[in-house]
């Protein structure tokens, strides 16, 4: 991204830098709008404290700020800092806990300071396993690490397979590629139970019920092995398992994927036949199928295609679910945990997964553990007596909101968030600090959706007295008298550790050896070696797993007791699930087009573009007749984690039996939740990642 800054120092315009070869010069709808948030009146500016007595509660918007008083920065750091002493000193590190998602994905605001932090302190560590967790483990079963195919060769293929992926609406930089492809007679095809913005540009669209993806996989491999149209010698050089999957292959007739799918078994065979007799075939996963129960099988069923018909081989070819593991940022020198053995506990410390974030607050040391259902790796240990938040917006976007919030509010949780506006978290906070936007501090970033290193240097002052992550951990770790030298390191300095910049100037990370600091304040952008080299990933040998192969059988998986292929089962909270008597209709609680997750959405630019699909349940007509709801009704949805209400917009696009809404603020909504009140802390089958698209519900008129 380009700014200009005028001579008082202000950010007048954005826009895409033309240099770059995956945003080629355009922004998104909602970031070309960015300044909207950077000048927001909305802003926090200052550092609050909770009034006494104020209660723990959602706040009416516009009138947060009543609830709390303005200090400095000293007040805030000495009282913040001296509480969690004592938290530390009467309940163990531990029960502190911090939360932290993808508010900035920089290297230095993501991960950096913070880390060094919490591990020195001694808190717990934070799982984050809420976005890409399970598809992330699943693909490195299968490939050992999360690169493929390029970005830029998606417009060399001649057929594009957006699975789970909604290209046009969450990554349109990829969208330009698309059309490009199409236009030189490439076919796009969308496997996703809704009608996306991509879904509705497709050459044909597959509405897929949700969560059975690996059914669809696999039935494919069946017609594809039963027709002989794999690729015989890529499998025998770069593949191990065959024979296991193929027999794994046979059960999955098309009939038997139809009756799951909603497809017909002759719409399963095209699909086979298409694909495999496509050389530059090209799969764009996201991670929308993984986001339900049985997502991790799913995406190792899904990736393992292109394995089966030698895809990789061809430009244009392969797959694509993210490019992040190409990036070998040197962790231990930013992150720093190393520091735990210097805390109070002498050894790492505990791990709470954050898509249980509801569980860890209300559960977790109050002996209630055995028999809740959820599957934390951190069952036992001390409750959370303290909450520090940043980079996320727990309040709206964790799984099992009522139960999230229930933890928000006791009265005995100290709370800290750090964040640029009131939302749905803040409510709850005892403290809340003034966050920057990326335009008011440096950082490193690297990328999930390309390869290119870039760095993003400060452009404005921060803001009234906004401070960055960065900034904001290493003075809480020098008020704790935290006396090393890490803890004063600048951003730059940061910079350099992350790039691992050694004597003659150069990174000494994997793959980043060309790289200068100088060069890349100079560029902006560069690519990583594999990328600049125009490799294909998976073209030939070795493959960076355990086997050296492309695993379609893994042998880890099978040691830990699982099965080692890929298979099919129902979702628990599917139309197959026990639950579904009471709660016959499957729910997509589903991102925003015009929002980031819950990013964007107090901002009326963008509430605008989003009003027709805001608040909306997306049903199907058959569904809401049966209901005898009408197009434009007042409807409450409602399971037995929640209910809210929301207006019905009948689609005939829906799959029956699927009901779709969209993630918006809780406090915004006339209940004060949101879809996550609906949605249940039950974790994927591989990963621990959350299960947002294996909801059951019921829906009625209000
Ligand atoms: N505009 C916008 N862009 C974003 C974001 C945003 O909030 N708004 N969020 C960013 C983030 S954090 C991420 S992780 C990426 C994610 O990018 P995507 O993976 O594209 O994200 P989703 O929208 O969660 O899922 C994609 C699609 O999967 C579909 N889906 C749900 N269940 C199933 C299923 O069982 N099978 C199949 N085949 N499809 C299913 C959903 O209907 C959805 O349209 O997007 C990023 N980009
Ligand atoms: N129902 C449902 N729930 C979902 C999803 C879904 O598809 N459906 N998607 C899930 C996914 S994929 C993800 S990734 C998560 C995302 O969850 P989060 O990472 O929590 O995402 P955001 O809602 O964007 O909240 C980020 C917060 O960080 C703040 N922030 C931005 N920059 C900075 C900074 O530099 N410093 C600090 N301290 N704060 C900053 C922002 O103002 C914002 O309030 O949500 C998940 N939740
Ligand atoms: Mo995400």
């Amino acid at each position: 991204m380009l700014v200009t800054v005028n001579d008082e120092g202000r950010a007048v315009k954005v826009q895409g830098d033309p240099s770059h070869p995956i945003t080629q010069g355009f922004l998104c709808g909602k970031v070309a709008r960015y300044l909207d948030r950077v000048y927001s009146p909305e802003r926090i500016l200052y550092p609050l404290r909770r009034k006494p007595g104020a209660a723990k509660a959602p706040l009416q918007r516009g009138r947060e700020q009543e609830a709390f008083v303005r200090i400095s920065w000293d007040e805030a750091l000495d009282e913040i800092t001296a509480r969690l002493q004592q938290i530390s000193d009467a309940h163990g590190p531990e029960s502190i806990l911090p939360y932290s998602y993808a508010g900035t994905i920089g290297v230095l605001g993501y991960g950096s300071m913070d880390r060094r932090f919490f591990h020195r302190l001694g808190a717990s560590q934070l799982d984050r396993t809420i976005c890409s967790e399970a598809g992330g483990q699943a693909w490195n079963l299968v490939y050992g690490k999360k690169i493929g195919m390029p970005t830029e060769d998606f417009r060399l293929a001649r057929l594009i397979v957006a699975w789970g992926a909604n290209i046009h609406g969450n990554n349109v930089h990829v969208w330009p590629m698309v059309e490009q492809a199409r236009r030189n007679g490439a076919r796009l095809i969308v496997i996703d139970p809704y009608r996306t913005r991509t879904a509705a540009q497709a050459d044909w669209h597959i509405a897929i019920r949700p969560g059975t993806d690996a059914a669809l996989a696999l039935g494919m491999m069946h017609v594809i092995l039963n027709e002989g149209l794999e690729d015989r010698a890529y499998i025998e050089q770069m593949t191990g398992g065959i024979d296991r999957l193929a027999e794994r292959a046979r059960e999955y007739t098309p009939e038997r994927v139809a009756g799951w799918t909603g497809m017909t078994a002759a719409e399963v065979e095209r699909l086979a036949r298409e694909y495999a007799t496509t050389h530059s075939a090209a799969i764009r996963l996201n991670y929308g199928v993984q986001r339900c129960e049985t997502g991790g099988a799913a995406v190792r069923a899904i990736i393992m295609l292109p394995a089966l018909t030698g895809a990789w081989k061809y430009r244009g070819g392969g797959a694509q679910l993210s490019t992040s593991g190409g990036f070998s940022w040197n962790e231990q020198a930013t992150r720093r945990p190393d520091l735990a053995l210097s805390s109070p506990l002498g050894r790492p410390a505990r791990v709470v997964n954050m898509s249980t974030l509801g569980h860890a607050l209300t559960e977790l040391g109050r002996g209630r553990e055995q028999g809740s259902g959820i599957r934390d790796q951190n069952a036992e240990g001390a409750a959370v007596h303290a909450l520090f938040v940043y980079n996320s917006n727990p309040g709206a976007v964790a799984p099992n909101h009522n139960a999230v919030r229930r933890g928000l509010a006791r009265p005995d949780l100290f709370t800290v968030v750090h964040d640029l506006f009131f939302t749905d978290t803040t409510d709850y906070a005892d403290y809340i600090l003034p966050a920057t936007t990326f335009l008011e501090h440096t950082d490193v970033q690297g990328a999930y959706g390309h390869s290119f290193v870039q760095l993003s240097q400060q452009a404005i002052e921060p803001l009234g007295e906004a401070r960055s992550n960065v900034w904001l951990f290493g003075q809480l770790a020098q008020r704790l008298g935290f006396t090393e030298a890490c803890f004063r390191d600048t951003p730059q300095q940061i910079i350099r550790q992350a790039l691992a910049i050694g004597p003659d100037g150069h990174s000494a990370n994997p793959g980043m050896e060309h790289i200068t600091y100088e060069d890349l304040e100079e560029k902006g952008h560069i690519p990583l070696a594999f990328h600049r080299d125009g490799l294909l990933p998976f073209a030939s040998g070795p493959v960076p797993t355990l086997s050296g192969k492309i695993e379609f059988y893994s042998e880890a998986l099978a040691a830990a007791g699982h099965d080692g292929l890929p298979g099919f089962a129902p979702p628990a909270e599917s139309r197959w699930g026990e639950a579904a008597q009471q709660y016959p209709l499957e729910f997509l609680g589903r991102k925003v087009d015009n929002y980031m997750n819950s990013t964007f959405a107090n901002l009326d630019f963008h509430r605008k573009m989003e009003a027709r699909t805001s608040q909306r349940l997306e049903m199907h007509p058959g569904d809401a007749a049966a209901r005898n709801i009408a197009d434009g009704d007042r409807v409450r949805v409602w399971n037995g984690r929640g209910a809210l209400h929301l207006t019905a917009m009948l689609n005939p696009n829906m799959p029956a039996g699927v009901v779709s809404a969209r993630l918006d603020w809780a406090k915004l909504h006339a209940d004060g939740v949101n879809v996550n009140a609906l949605t249940s802390e039950r974790l994927t089958d591989m990963g621990g990642g959350p299960t947002f698209y294996s909801t059951l519900v019921e829906v009625a008129g209000a």
